[in-house]
């Protein structure tokens, strides 16, 4: 990986000694101002990625390899991005979790232009906030399996906190993906690891009268998506170079759920995870959970203490995927044998484990309500997804804003879920603030993507701080594409 403020300072002492030869010569010297070298080149190209021994497939990448290259920043230090595009498509490249502007966020439907095919765009922008990002693709799938973020355009940003980051010996990014997508009808995302797990009556009714219509028209189900393989940092369970430890050790893993539809988990048998920040954002109470769970484009930092050596499986409690490769291996030194997985005692995932206790939070100035609906298999087979009663034009273009913010208020969504699925909601170019969860109040905790139960509700805050169209999505690949969306702008 390239470490941009060498490749900087390199090419500024090279433009300085060279100054005396460009007097000569006024029009390089002009092209050399206005083009500066790129902090970072991120190159979007179809390459064979070795998922496993000779199990090699053809996906689109980042620079050819998966996980997209690591691209470290420094917290407010402005970088320079030249994005090439060697597809026939044009590209959209979306900066998750960054307080960026429209023209870099990386949305066709903020009006972010095109990286065209075969082209180049240069962007550049103020790394922000600290902790993990990620870049990925925004392009719409639809029903095509090889576009969007069903193929390998997904890769881990670290923006270097200003202020000390924490105690630990060793850092660790894990991305969990997988490949070789299928749809079926049916298929189950797991959500009894939700907490709290109360639904609302009114919003089950309202689902289950709609199931109940779909049935009487034969169209229950909407296709659903299934994987084939199943990595972490693109190499199956046992294929990938284990993380090396040894007893003692604090380990901060940095993980990422890079999958475009899925719910993932994560277990290390006999350790525990204290969990600093989700999204990239500290918590308030680090507590410790012996389990992760991820909602799609979710991120969670996490410092394991390396107290009970061995050779282990860190992986998903599925054990279907986990026998498909979604783990990878925790070796400690001087240990070997065949890597050990004991599934974790039952447990439930609330992100009020790691909130503000008795906090309260202001009032917003406005709360807008949001109610999500399933049209069952409305959309040639695929479900249709609705907010309140609209779906976003199937189109990955610019449509109206649905809601308007004034710039400075505090808003509330006030999200109801009338659907039996579970959602990982995203709002990009803000970070929110969890106050309600399914009717227990919370507050200090900082996201950018919160998994919303079915028939569940909740309500986020965010300060409206940031101009311009902002889109609003469920980031489960199948339910964006099929209507899932809307726009903020600014009045
Ligand atoms: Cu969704």
């Amino acid at each position: 990986m390239e470490r941009f403020v060498e490749t900087r300072r390199e090419f500024l002492r090279t433009a300085g000694l060279a100054t005396g030869a460009l007097l000569l010569s006024p029009k390089h010297l002009f092209a050399a101002e206005t083009e500066p070298a790129a902090d970072y080149t991120v190159r979007i190209k179809v390459a064979p990625i070795e998922i496993a021994p000779n199990q090699i497939l053809s996906t689109v990448t980042y620079n050819g390899q998966f996980p997209g290259p690591l691209i470290r920043f420094q917290q407010g230090r402005e970088a320079i991005v030249d994005i090439f595009n060697d597809t026939d498509t044009p590209e959209q490249l979306h900066w998750h979790g960054q307080i960026v502007s429209t023209d870099v966020d990386g949305a066709a439907e903020e009006g972010t232009p095109y990286i065209p095919a075969h082209g180049r765009r240069r962007i550049s922008f103020t790394p922000n906030p600290a902790g993990l990002r990620f870049y990925h693709t925004h392009n719409r799938a639809g029903a095509d399996l090889s576009a969007g973020q069903y193929g390998g355009q997904v890769g881990p940003v670290y923006i270097e906190p200003n202020e000390n980051p924490g105690r630990y010996d060793r850092e660790v990014f894990l991305l969990l993906k997988e490949f070789e997508p299928t749809l079926s009808r049916g298929g189950d995302m797991p959500q009894d690891f939700v907490s709290p797990s109360v639904t609302d009556t009114a919003l089950k009714e309202t689902g289950e009268a709609a199931m109940k219509a779909s049935l009487v028209k034969g169209m229950p189900h909407g296709y659903e998506v299934g994987y084939r393989f199943f990595t972490i940092n693109g190499r199956m369970l046992g294929h990938g170079e284990p993380v090396r430890v040894k007893q003692g050790d604090r380990v901060l893993f940095h993980i990422l759920n890079g999958s475009a539809t899925e719910i993932r988990s994560l277990a290390l048998p006999g350790h525990s995870f204290q969990v600093i920040a989700l999204d990239g954002n500290p918590v308030p109470n680090p507590a410790h959970v012996p389990v992760l769970w991820f909602g799609t484009a979710e991120r969670i930092s996490a410092i394991v203490k390396m107290n009970h050596p061995g050779v282990w499986i860190m992986g998903d409690l599925a054990d279907d995927d986990r026998r498909h490769g979604m783990g990878i291996v925790v070796e400690y030194a001087g240990r070997s044998g065949k890597p050990q997985w004991a599934t974790p005692p039952p447990f439930r995932w609330s992100y009020t484990r790691f909130a503000k206790p008795h906090a309260s939070v202001p009032a917003p100035d406005e709360t807008f309500d949001m109610t999500f609906a399933k049209d069952n298999a409305a959309e040639e087979g695929f479900n249709r997804w609705t907010i309140n009663g609209a779906a976003y034009p199937m189109s990955n273009e610019m449509a109206p804003a649905s809601f308007h913010l004034k710039q400075g208020k505090r808003y509330r969504l006030r999200m109801r879920n009338a659907s039996d699925d579970i959602h990982p909601v995203h709002l990009h170019r803000h970070s929110f603030e969890l106050t309600n969860l399914a009717g227990e109040k919370t507050a200090g905790v900082m996201k950018d993507v919160v998994m919303l139960g079915g028939y569940q509700q909740c309500e986020i805050d965010f300060v409206a701080d940031n101009p311009g169209l902002t889109l609003f999505h469920c980031h489960q690949q199948l339910h964006m594409d099929f209507g899932f969306m809307a726009l903020f702008d600014y009045v």
